[in-house]
């Protein structure tokens, strides 16, 4: 049997959602907006563009789309800084070893995120070649919880929504699988994921026989 395994990028395969934080705190920060790590769960999954006028309404700030335009420049090229150095110790621990045995078990995976600034990412730490379909920010026209990436990974890997499972860190992910119709996965915080059908902390808790019993489904 084979399924459609599509994963989410940030937090999910590498720890970027750090680097997308320090970078938006700088922009809260010049405008004296107070930005903290619990708001910074709003903007996990969630669309440069949206992520911005998340923060700002935080501070309820308003601001010329000309001003929004050079903060979202300013953002990008500070979180391009960060990532510029990127190599395959960032990839999170266990996230190697799933994809190994997708990989040998013939299962279809494809990656399903919201960056633009995805395939850059999965060259640096050399892991391109395992996905055989990748939907990024610059594919989509409706970001997460809107099911439009993981819908169309599905679709490129040729699987219905039904044989599809997602891996997810943000609760905007984990909505936009379960509108889906597909499996969604949970990784991180329990708490935070509650609507996730499964949830694990990290993927170093992911077995093969878990996954065995999602191929089988
Ligand atoms: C990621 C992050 C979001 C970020 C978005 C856009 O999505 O979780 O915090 O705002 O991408 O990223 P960029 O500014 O690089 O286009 P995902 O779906 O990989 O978690
Ligand atoms: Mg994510």
């Amino acid at each position: 049997k084979q399924k459609a395994f599509i994963f989410d990028l940030d937090g999910v395969i590498v720890d970027t959602a750090k680097y997308h934080y320090l970078a938006w705190q700088k922009i809260a920060n010049r405008l004296g907006i107070y930005f903290t790590h619990e708001h910074n769960e709003l903007l996990k999954g969630v669309s440069r563009v949206q992520s911005l006028e998340i923060i700002l309404g935080l501070g309820k700030v308003e601001a010329s789309q000309e001003d929004k335009d050079t903060w979202l420049v300013e953002k990008n090229e500070d979180y391009l800084n960060y990532i510029t150095n990127m190599e395959a110790d960032e990839i999170l621990d266990g996230v190697l070893p799933v994809l190994e045995w997708l990989k040998e078990s013939n299962q279809p995976i494809a990656l399903g995120s919201a960056s633009k600034n995805a395939r850059p990412i999965l060259e640096k730490v050399g892991i391109m070649d395992y996905f055989d379909a990748i939907v990024d920010g610059n594919d989509v026209t409706n970001a997460k919880p809107d099911p439009e990436v993981f819908l169309i990974a599905a679709q490129k890997l040729g699987k219905t929504a039904q044989d599809s499972i997602v891996f997810e860190d943000s609760v905007a992910g984990i909505q936009a699988a379960n509108i889906a119709g597909m499996v969604s996965i949970g990784i991180g915080d329990k708490s935070v994921l509650n609507e996730a059908q499964f949830n694990f902390k990290n993927f170093t808790e992911i077995h093969t026989q878990f996954l065995q019993t999602l191929v089988n489904k």
